[in-house]
Formats: structure tokens, sequence, C-alpha cells
């Protein structure tokens, strides 16, 4: 039986972020989830009798999230739900399935990155019918639903069984339960040269990929270990565990540090990686060669044409602002575009879906193509052994290789973490006041070009997004940038990134080598005073 259970007005997910992210503890308050739910239902036209993607990364509630959502599609008149075994599926499976499939939307349960368990966090997110995170206007919808919903339908049928494939019905909507991984591992197939990369694993070539208990282990086996003929154990921490074995399911060089030390010593294999809780990010460390995202992006453009999805080329690429420059050298290269757009992956949808660009990241671990519109960290780390298969050279030939063809931009990102809120919003209107004066000052020997509060104009749909990181770029090009982060769940993150392009000096420190930027990005915002903290939580 349908029934409208009355609620009360809460305050869900900002517009402009991606998805509902708070503590599990949060999530578990009456009503809490279903609010949510139901604000983003009622600002979706025209998706009676259609299919809805319902999937998650495992962690702690979601089950129970899960069998919420179904019952709530199927009282708002959905026509078929599709899930997977276990009601997992990472991100960009799910985008994948929306795609596939034709369905309206999806909802998927992840708080990424971020820890779980019954005191981690938890979230919902909303993609739309291109298999991409909501748009901006969207997510300002479910925003102002959440602040006047009065009632929410759900029905009380019982919960469905996610172990077993198949389908059954509630209330008259079909609920499929498919395989997670088939479907992702054939689109996989038809990009890369799985024959290749199966000689590579035959001729002795190693892999550790590190799944962080997280939602890519059952992935991760089915495609590099019995696909691929990758050895038996090379995936590890393959199981998704609802708190992700307590450990923060973030591929890092602080949270895979276990990876990165074995990538360094004697005995590690070949190439290392890593993927987040809801399997959208990618690590990439080679034998004694760790690889920045935003180099990862770069060298993956460069090479893309040796995987078979990509051969013909790209038609474009494009990075997230704070994001290293150097793919936009590779674009100039190879005589195509690079965009520059803000953070998060939504900025990349349209012009994928416009055909502008064909591959695109972030500098926080993302790497994606057209073939979803996610990020997807899997993918990543295939295209890195489809041209490793070709290529027959070490990561650090390859990565040192580009470097003396495109000279090295000397990158890292430092976050000061649950920072006191209002000390940080303090300290990005002080800079914002700043920027008319900041021309001509010094960073060493670096003068400031210009100055800017970054702002997009998104020439696909004409929208336009302001106040997207204070960008203070030098005269050589080097930048400094700060940000506030949008996906925390506790006080606020601000973002420093430091960015130092060098032609010819390839082999330095990357701290080092940044230092006098350093020293100008915590001297100019007074990072120490303003909040407390001397040094970074996290450096990347
Ligand atoms: C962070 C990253 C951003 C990424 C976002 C979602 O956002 O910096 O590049 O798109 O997480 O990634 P913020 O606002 O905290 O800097 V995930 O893996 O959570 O889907
Ligand atoms: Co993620």
């Amino acid at each position: 039986m349908i029934k409208n259970i009355s609620t009360t007005p809460f305050e869900g997910q900002k517009p402009g972020t991606s998805g509902l992210r708070k503590k599990v503890t949060v999530f578990q308050q009456p009503h809490y989830a279903e609010n949510f739910i139901q604000s983003i239902f009622d600002s979706l036209q025209g998706f009676t009798g259609k299919t809805l993607v319902i999937g998650g990364d495992g962690r702690y509630y979601n089950r129970e999230v899960i069998q919420t959502a179904i019952r709530m599609a199927a009282a708002n008149g959905f026509g078929r739900v599709l899930t997977a075994r276990g009601g997992l599926l990472s991100t960009p499976a799910a985008s994948h399935l929306i795609r596939k499939y034709g369905a309206f939307g999806g909802i998927i349960l992840s708080a990424s990155h971020n820890p779980g368990g019954p005191d981690g966090d938890f979230g919902i997110k909303y993609n739309a019918g291109n298999g991409g995170p909501a748009p901006e206007k969207l997510t300002g919808e479910f925003f102002a639903n959440t602040k006047k919903i009065s009632s929410y339908k759900i029905s009380d049928a019982a919960d469905c069984n996610l172990d077993k494939l198949g389908a059954s019905e509630i209330e008259g909507m079909t609920v499929e339960v498919i395989d997670p991984v088939s479907d992702y591992q054939k689109l996989m197939e038809t990009l890369f040269d799985f024959d290749a990369i199966r000689a590579l694993f035959k001729s002795g070539f190693r892999i550790r990929f590190d799944a962080m208990h997280a939602i890519t282990g059952p992935y991760g086996h089915a495609i590099l270990e019995d696909a691929l003929g990758a050895p038996k154990g090379s995936v590890v921490n393959g199981t998704p565990l609802p708190d992700f074995g307590g450990h923060h399911p973030d591929p890092n060089l602080v949270h895979a540090k276990a990876l990165y030390d074995l990538m360094m010593s004697a005995k590690g294999p070949d190439f290392g990686a890593a993927s987040d809780g809801d399997g959208d990010r990618n690590l990439i460390i080679g034998k004694n060669q760790f690889v920045t995202p935003s180099d990862s992006l770069a060298l993956l453009a460069a090479n893309a044409h040796l995987a078979p999805g990509y051969s013909k080329g790209l038609a474009g690429v494009a990075r997230s602002m704070p994001t290293s420059c150097a793919v936009d050298r590779v674009a100039t290269k190879l005589g195509i575009k690079s965009f520059e757009t803000p953070t998060g992956w939504k900025f990349f949808g349209n012009l994928l879906d416009a055909g502008m660009i064909t591959m695109c990241g972030e500098e926080s671990a993302g790497t994606g193509s057209n073939h979803v519109r996610e990020k997807d960290g899997l993918w990543a780390v295939l295209l890195w052994l489809n041209i490793l298969a070709k290529r027959r050279q070490s990561v650090a030939d390859i990565v040192k290789e580009h470097w003396a063809e495109y000279g090295r931009n000397y990158y890292s990102r430092h976050d000061y973490e649950e920072v006191d809120a209002d000390a940080a919003n303090r300290l990005m209107k002080f800079l914002r006041d700043k920027l008319p004066s900041l021309k001509g000052e010094k960073a060493g020997a670096l003068a400031v070009a210009t100055a800017d509060d970054f702002s997009y104009h998104d020439i696909v749909d004409g929208s336009d997004t302001a106040n997207q990181g204070i960008r203070i770029i030098f005269d050589d090009g080097s930048r400094v940038i700060y940000r506030l982060s949008g996906t925390g769940t506790a006080g606020a993150t601000l973002r420093v990134y430091i960015e130092k392009y060098e032609a010819k000096v390839l082999g330095l420190e990357t701290q080092a080598a940044l230092s006098d930027l350093i020293g100008f990005a915590r001297g100019l915002a007074s990072i120490a005073e303003r909040t407390g903290r001397t040094e970074p939580t996290v450096i990347t």
C-alpha cells in the first residue's frame, strides 16, 4: 500500500554541491533520507513508468536507504528500478547503466572518499538521464524543495531481495537486480586492447590495485585478475566493507601510504593503483615514480590514441581550474582545445554531451572520458595499462619522456581540514577584497600578473557560475589558488593549490620546487594566524 507521510522541511543539499553529504547519524534521523529523496522526485518531471537506477558504494546504511529509495520510487510512479547485486554499484558503473538502459536518472548512495561506518559519512546524489551529476539548476530545485517539503510518498511493501539476480515487483513497479560488473566490463572491452594487456601480464608485468575495501574490489577482481590475467592477489582490500575496514577510502599519498611505500621499495610491482569509496577516483604510482593526477591527465591525453576507443584522437580536453596546466600543453601540441571549468564533474557534462571534449580530469585524482558522465577510477587504470602494454616502457620512463617533451608542471595541493568555518570564510573574503591590489606582488623571483575570483561561462547552455576560487597567476604562468571544499561534513576545508612550470629543470623535489610560492600563499592569506594551523593536514 502507498502511504503519504507528513513531514517537516529541512535544509538539504546546497545548490551546486554534488549530492547531500552528512554524518550517518544525521541520515538516521526519522524521515531525513525520505525527505531528501522526495525533494529530488518533486524536482523531476515526466518519470512515470520510466526506469530509475539505484545503487551505492556499500558503505554503512546503504542497504537501508536503497530499500527506502525503492519503496519511494514505486510510490512515486517509476516503472522500473534497476539495481545490482547487494545494491552495489560504483559511480561510473551507475552512470553507464543510466546511459545504456536509457534510464530517466539514477540515485547513487555514497559519500565518495569520505570515511564510512556508523560514525562516518553517508550521502545521496542524483544523476540525470545523460548519466552525469545533476546540473546546478536541478540541485537548486532540490534545495528549494527540502525547505518546503510537507509529505513524502512511500510503499509499505516488504524489503526486496537484493542478493538474488532477477526481477520482482512492488506496487506494479519492476525491481531488477543485475550483476554489477558485467555491463561495465563489456564497455571497458570496447575501449581497451584486452589482448595487449593480457600479453603484458603474461610477460611478467605486475600490478597492485588497492580497492581500499570500497566499491572497486569486485570490478578489480573480475577485470584485472579474471579477464586480464593479473595474478590472484593483485587486487588487495577487494571486499567492500561497510566501514572500509576503518580506513579512509581516499586514494592519496596519506591514505594509500602502504601502497606508496611498496611502490617505492625494491620489492614493489611495476604498477600501483588505488580507487576511492565509490570508484570514481584513481591514484597512479609506478615503480619509484608517483604520478600526480594532473600529470596523469596530461599523459593519458598524449597517449590515448594507443587505446582502440581513442584511436581516432580526442575532440578536445578539459580540466578543472585548480588542475595543473600540463594537459593544456598536450592539447596545444595535438591541435585541440583545452577547456577550463570549475571544480566538480558536472561542469564537464555539457562539453562531453556536445562532443566538444573526449577526455577530462581534476587534480583530485579524477580522470574520465565520454564513455560515461562521471570520472572513472578503473577506466584510468585500464587506459594506463593499455598504454604500458603498447609502449613497453616503465611508468618512470614514460613520465620522464613526457616532461622532457613538454616541460614539468610542479604541482601540490595543501589542505587545511576542519578549520573554523567563519575563519575560513573571512580568509576568502580578505583575499577577494585584496584581488585588485595583488598585481606586481613578489614570490621569490616571480611577480603576480593577474588575480581574480574564477568564474565560468558554459558555452553549451549559456549559464554562468561565479566565485569558484581565488586564482593568482604569476608572470611565468605559475599559479596559487585558494578555494573552500564543498564536500566536507565538519567545519571548513581550505584548499591551496600551488603550481610552477619548469621547461628544463625536471628533477626537483616537488615541495622544494614550490617553496617560494608556498611561502607566498601562506603569508598572503595569513593562514597560520587565521586558522591556527602552521602546517596543512594533508599535502598531495
Ligand atoms: C572534491 C574535489 C573535487 C571533486 C569532488 C568530488 O571537491 O576537490 O575535484 O570533484 O571532491 O569528488 P571539494 O569541493 O571538496 O574540493 V568525489 O570522488 O567526492 O565524487
Ligand atoms: Co568519489
